[in-house]
């Protein structure tokens, strides 16, 4: 029988059956999937094929996917993970303080999301807790992405009503991403009744970095709705992005290449009559974005 992946314990999935039975499933032997190194390599999100035998299921067989997300497993080492495959939506959850979510991750997030081929969106949470500062700082960012046609929506998760959440979300399997402690969990707890995630139990943010969430796990909100919550990440690697594709996964810079004076071989750097810089100077790309994929380039700051 079919089913889909809704979590992953390392040996066990859970596994929900086409019959809305959810099982817990181990797997025999080795499964490949085309394109793929790893045996095994199902992920949150997965199609698989499930023989029953007793109370235990068997995955075996994992169905092709649409897309997935790879994430850098531990700092400096080339070693990807799955963290979701077959996303309609990468969402990245920001807050400006509590903690303070930069401009370079939300960028880095946007670019790998991109990369993948997988739409992407910004919730800017905790805005209970925004200064003045913050609130300049905020509408800022929220111009610069909404030119791009990326939708941000802004909320409370603790106080507002979640209805531009849920707009957004319906009809659709979205991975949830963002530091840890800026509620993506409360934020998902508040959309179902069947979302118990644990939260932080003090309104604030911890700077120990505690993690509350531990592993991605998907809910149904809906029959056609579904979430993905993820642990907190600190940082968000480039895998395998080749310097001269890195502009690529910035829509604003991607058609400008070929009108660089070195075209495709442009880096968009210290090239003359670069057309990337010259939309920078004249406002139609936005410095942050420039100046942020000039530190992806570099890869100084790629683990920040
Ligand atoms: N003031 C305020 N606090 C919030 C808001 N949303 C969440 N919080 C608080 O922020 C803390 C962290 O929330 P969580 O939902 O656990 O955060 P998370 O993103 O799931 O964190 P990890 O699971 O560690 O990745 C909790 O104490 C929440 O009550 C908000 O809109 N305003
Ligand atoms: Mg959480
Ligand atoms: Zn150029």
């Amino acid at each position: 029988m079919k089913g889909l992946v809704m979590r992953s314990t390392g040996m066990w999935y859970d596994v929900l059956l086409e019959d809305n039975r959810m099982q817990s499933c181990r797997v025999r032997g080795k499964l490949r999937l085309e394109g793929f190194k790893e045996t095994n390599p199902i992920a949150v999100g997965d199609y698989v094929d499930v023989e029953t035998e007793g109370s235990e299921g068997v995955i075996t067989r994992i169905h092709e996917r649409k897309n997935h997300i790879l994430r850098q497993s531990v700092k400096k080492t080339q070693h990807a993970h799955v963290l979701a495959a077959n996303i309609d939506l990468a969402v990245l959850v920001v807050t400006m303080s509590m903690p303070r979510t930069s401009s370079g991750f939300i960028d880095r997030f946007l670019v790998t999301a991109e990369s993948f081929d997988v739409p992407q969106a910004l919730i800017f949470n905790k805005q209970d807790l925004l200064t003045e500062e913050d609130q300049g700082l905020q509408s800022e960012l929220i111009a610069t992405y909404e030119t791009l046609g990326i939708p941000c929506v802004k909320i409370s998760a603790v106080h507002d009503k979640l209805t531009p959440v849920m707009e957004l979300l319906s009809g659709k399997t979205s991975l949830i991403a963002g530091h840890s402690g800026v509620g993506k969990s409360t934020m998902l707890n508040k959309l179902s009744p069947s979302i118990q995630q644990s939260v932080a139990e003090i309104s604030s943010f911890s700077q120990k970095g505690t993690h509350t969430t531990t592993f991605a796990e998907m809910f149904g909100v809906d029959d056609k709705t579904f979430v993905i919550d993820t642990p907190g990440i600190k940082e968000w690697g480039l895998i395998g992005m080749k310097p001269e594709e890195l502009s690529d996964n910035f829509p604003e810079m991607r058609n400008l290449r070929a009108h660089c004076k070195f075209g495709y071989r442009c880096l968009h750097f210290n090239e003359p009559k670069c057309a990337v810089k010259e939309a920078v100077e004249n406002g139609a790309v936005a410095l942050s974005r420039y100046e942020n994929y000039l530190s992806m380039l570099i890869g100084e700051d790629n683990r920040k």
